[in-house]
């Protein structure tokens, strides 16, 4: 079973480019992280590139030296997937997909994936796909506008901007629908709020995998989920708790990350602004 499971790793390499900025100290913290990000999401990091300049390349985010070398790296030793330790711009992706020729990620894919399998309640599911909607509608454009550069205008131009128009419309229309829906659980839940009266309020907030659930469990004997990895736990769960004949409600919370998608952040936002 477990030799299943690591023949089944996806094997990937990560990306980063240290800057003024950001030091080499900061950004191997911050590639320490996207590798859990990786493993959580169902990978293996087989190595790590980086690149000191002053500012990403606008084209391919890494210099062209650097990304031949990737380029290489990839061929020589069998790698499905590259992630990119910062949110890829849609040309950058597009370009550096184009170079390399495998699966092209950004750390907001990767943490918006997890997110996707995490995410159980409604309401949770509701989020994260609101959060994907708005990372993938800029990027459709992107998506066809290449297509056309690279066969040219002749029969690519009617149905080309054809299909751009009705995906963007869908994607839009679905964004707005999600959006309402949302709403109308926000109000549900203030209600249910307002109706928990005044009780003490305590929340368990921090970085994700801290142990939030595990001292949830303890504290309100409760049977939340924990695991190893991040973002075991999405949707906040909400337990009446009493210590030393005082009650108080006892909440459980989404954790924190650095460099957080902004998607996420506006989606999660009455999520964020109850804790
Ligand atoms: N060594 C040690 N491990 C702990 C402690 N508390 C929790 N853990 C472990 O840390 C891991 C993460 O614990 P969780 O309780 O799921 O962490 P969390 O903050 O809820 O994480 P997310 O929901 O993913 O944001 C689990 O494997 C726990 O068993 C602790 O006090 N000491
Ligand atoms: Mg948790």
């Amino acid at each position: 079973m477990l030799e299943k499971e690591v023949i089944d790793f996806e094997k990937s390499i990560i990306v980063g480019i240290i800057t003024q900025n950001q030091s080499e100290d900061k950004l191997n913290e911050y590639l320490d992280e996207l590798e859990f990000l990786t493993f959580t999401a169902g990978g293996t990091v087989v190595k790590r590139f980086s690149q000191k300049m002053d500012k990403p390349n606008p084209k391919t985010f890494v210099g062209t030296g650097k990304l031949e070398e990737i380029k290489y790296f990839i061929k020589d030793n069998d790698i499905k997937t590259v992630i990119f330790d910062d949110e890829l711009t849609p040309s950058q992706s597009k370009n550096i997909t184009k170079e390399l020729d495998c699966k092209v990620l950004d750390r907001t894919n990767l943490i918006l994936d997890i997110f996707a399998q995490r995410a159980e309640t409604s309401y949770a599911r509701t989020q994260v796909e609101l959060a994907q909607c708005q990372y993938l509608l800029p990027r459709l454009t992107g998506m066809w506008t290449h297509l056309e550069r690279q066969k040219g205008g002749i029969g690519m131009r009617g149905p080309g901007e054809t299909e751009i128009e009705t995906d963007r419309r869908i994607v839009r229309d679905r964004i707005s629908l999600l959006k309402d829906k949302i709403k109308v659980i926000d109000k549900q839940m203030a209600t249910q709020r307002s109706n928990r009266g005044a009780m003490v309020r305590v929340a368990l907030v921090g970085y994700t995998n801290v142990g939030k659930s595990t001292l949830m469990n303890a504290v309100g004997k409760s049977d939340v989920f924990v695991e190893n990895k991040l973002f075991a736990t999405l949707d906040t769960t909400v337990r009446k708790t009493v210590i030393k004949n005082l009650p108080f409600l006892l909440s459980d919370t989404v954790g924190f990350i650095r460099k957080l998608p902004t998607q996420l952040v506006e989606s999660f936002k009455s999520t964020l602004d109850e804790v």
